[in-house]
């Protein structure tokens, strides 16, 4: 819906009490041809894909809690497809270019800014290291382009360029399609869409168990009573791995805290989203003006979805060597995330072991920016029973037979 100058006016005078809803929040049906587990991004794009590109209306998207609460609307909104394995590209390349035409697609402004991402090389051996991965990724037809610490320095003038500085800045890369999207905006635009097109968009009702006969799932348990689907597709993140053991099957998944921080807002100072593994911290300026940075996975696994002192003294340590300028910032806030971790930090995507369930988790600390991507593939499963040939190489039978796809560089953050 497009609003004039003057409505929009009106809404403002008026105390902005009459603003249609973004998406009908309706009883959940007894029955629907497909059910998707979480209202996060992946699970929103799955149900918008389905309704629009394959014209399954009878869906619904179940969410224990609020649309986007989970890791959605906890991460630091980065976007980019610099990947290392041609898998990997293609699927997050996907992603990128859905993100690119999104705001159009949904008429819903997702805020995307692609200032491009800068990684940063601390040593000689980074500096070859990242060489290899420059090639890798131009072999696979990713944007990226290699810096020299010059070329670096040109792009961002406020990092620690001193003679004594702790971390030396040898070079980088940069991918200029790269950058950052509002967060809560891509659940909502999706949730919006799909809505729409006839979805079912349910909050407040968690998934508690699943009906299974003969080794096929025909329906879901849940807090707002027992609901029968054709198939059913997870999109549950962190909490997979308990959402599987409810299936009777194990994945091999860890779930783990990720935590993140915001600075006060201050004027516009960094144009581009600067990431160093070898400082476990990346750092990005939200349209607001805050500084938006956060850490490598917590040591240990965990379901406790808080941030934690020691993680982030550690972080604001690596951010002062890297932008003394950051100094005299105010902290405003933390949090964490839950993110599920596979062996070789790719996703799985693909059919489970029960019949008529189909599988988007393992994102770890990267899913967002594979949101449409993870999405489309998630709905061609649930429509077709059958693999996109991008989502392939994801199936979680990679793990029997050894066709492991480790991006644990790719990830970008220490793991
Ligand atoms: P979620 O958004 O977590 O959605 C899953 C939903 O399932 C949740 O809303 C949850 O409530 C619901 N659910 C769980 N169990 C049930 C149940 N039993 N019944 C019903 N609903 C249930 N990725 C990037 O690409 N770039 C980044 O910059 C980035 N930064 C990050 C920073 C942090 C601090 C964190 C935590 C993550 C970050 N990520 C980033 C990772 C990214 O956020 C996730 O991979 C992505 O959001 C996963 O989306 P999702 O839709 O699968 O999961
Ligand atoms: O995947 O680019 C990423 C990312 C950055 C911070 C957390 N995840």
């Amino acid at each position: 819906m497009r609003y004039s100058a003057v409505s929009l006016l009106r809404q403002g005078l008026a105390g902005q009490t009459g603003w249609p809803q973004a998406w009908r929040s309706p009883e959940p049906k007894k029955s629907y041809d497909a059910v998707i587990v979480g209202g996060g991004g992946h699970g929103l794009a799955a149900a918008y894909y389905l309704a629009c590109v394959h014209g399954m209306r009878r869906v619904a998207v179940l969410e224990k809690s609020w649309l986007g609460g989970g890791n959605t609307g906890r991460n630091t909104t980065i976007v980019r497809s610099n990947y290392f394995f041609p898998e990997s590209a293609a699927i997050y390349d996907f992603a990128l270019r859905l993100y690119e035409g999104l705001s159009q697609e949904l008429d819903y402004n997702i805020m995307l800014s692609q200032r491009g991402i800068l990684m940063l090389a601390h040593t000689e051996h980074d500096m070859e290291l990242m060489a290899r991965s420059v090639n890798a990724m131009l072999l696979n037809g990713i944007d990226v382009e290699l810096l020299d610490a010059k070329q670096v320095r040109a792009e961002v003038p406020l990092l620690n360029f001193a003679p004594d500085a702790r971390y030396e800045i040898h070079g980088g890369f940069t991918q200029r399609r790269g950058g950052i999207a509002r967060h809560d905006a891509v659940a909502w635009g999706y949730a919006r869409g799909a809505s729409g097109l006839g979805v079912d968009i349910i909050q407040g009702c968690e998934v508690t168990g699943f009906d299974i006969v003969a080794g096929r799932v025909t329906g879901v348990q849940t807090t707002r009573g027992a609901i029968s689907a054709g198939a059913i597709g997870l999109a549950a993140a962190g909490h997979s791995g308990v959402l599987a053991g409810m299936a009777g099957f194990k994945l091999p998944i860890q779930s783990y805290a990720l935590q993140a921080m915001v600075s006060e807002a201050v004027k516009p100072i960094l144009d581009t989203v600067v990431m160093s593994s070898a400082t476990g911290m990346y750092v990005s300026q939200s349209d607001k003006g805050e500084l938006v940075f956060g850490a490598g996975l917590d040591l240990y696994p965990s379901y406790a979805q808080r941030g934690n002192l020691p993680v982030e003294r550690e972080v604001i340590a690596g951010m002062l060597e890297m932008f003394p300028a950051f100094r005299r910032l105010k902290l405003l806030r933390a949090w964490a995330g839950l993110v599920d971790v596979c062996w070789d930090y790719s996703p799985i995507i693909g059919p489970a072991p029960v019949q008529g369930m189909y599988l988007n988790c393992g994102w770890g600390t990267g899913g967002f920016k594979a949101i449409p991507a993870g999405g489309w593939m998630l709905a061609h499963l649930l429509a077709t029973g059958q693999h996109h040939p991008i989502s392939a190489p994801f199936d979680l039978s990679r793990f029997e037979t050894g066709r492991l796809i480790d991006e644990a560089a790719g990830a970008g953050i220490a793991h």
